[in-house]
């Protein structure tokens, strides 16, 4: 099994550091392989490569929109070009993104970031090997680097 592993260098925080760190903590025996690009724009081909090229089953992209207005157009045209990627590969590749804005300060970006990278790549471990574990938690209101919201 081959995990992908894309990120950027404009994020603030080493996500996929936490995310590998906590697949590793349950699941042996996967192959990551990593692709550092400069910014999330550049991330959907650098996954595609990942997919097409290295054989990966799955790939988790990190990237960290800025704060304005334009960063905010940015990261929706990164994720529309990973969503086309995902479909022209058909493979999954699990966008985590942290808005530099959803931070109430420094430190709670950066725990943030963490927890939604960690919460991310529980939520690959399900994917790929617990889909049961996936399917129950089905319409429970669940949210990765917040508190859950919850069933009504
Ligand atoms: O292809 C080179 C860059 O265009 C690409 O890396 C962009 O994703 C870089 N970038 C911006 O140009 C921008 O205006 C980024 C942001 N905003 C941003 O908020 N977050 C990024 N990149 O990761
Ligand atoms: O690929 C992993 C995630 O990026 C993906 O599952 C997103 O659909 C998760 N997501 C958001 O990132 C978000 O900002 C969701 C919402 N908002 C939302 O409002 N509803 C969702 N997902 O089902
Ligand atoms: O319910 C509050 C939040 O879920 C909402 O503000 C989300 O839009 C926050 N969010 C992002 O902005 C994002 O880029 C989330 C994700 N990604 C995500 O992957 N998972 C989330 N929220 O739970």
């Amino acid at each position: 099994m081959k995990i992908g592993i894309c990120d950027t260098t404009f994020a603030r925080f080493d996500m996929a550091g936490a995310a590998l760190d906590q697949i590793k903590g349950q699941i042996g025996n996967i192959n990551f392989i990593r692709c550092t690009v400069p910014g999330v724009k550049d991330l959907p081909v650098a996954s595609k490569k990942l997919i097409e090229e290295e054989g990966c089953e799955l790939v988790m992209a990190f990237g960290m929109p800025g704060p304005e207005k334009i960063d905010k157009l940015c990261a929706h045209e990164a994720s529309t070009g990973l969503i086309n990627a995902q479909l022209m590969t058909n493979t999954h590749i699990i966008e985590v993104f942290v808005h530099e804005d959803e931070g109430l300060d420094e430190k709670d970006l950066k725990q943030l970031a963490e927890n939604r990278a960690r919460e991310h790549a529980d939520n690959v471990v399900k994917m790929l090997f617990k889909p049961d574990k996936m399917r129950r938690e089905a319409g429970t209101g669940m949210r990765e680097g917040r508190e859950n919201k919850g069933a009504l």
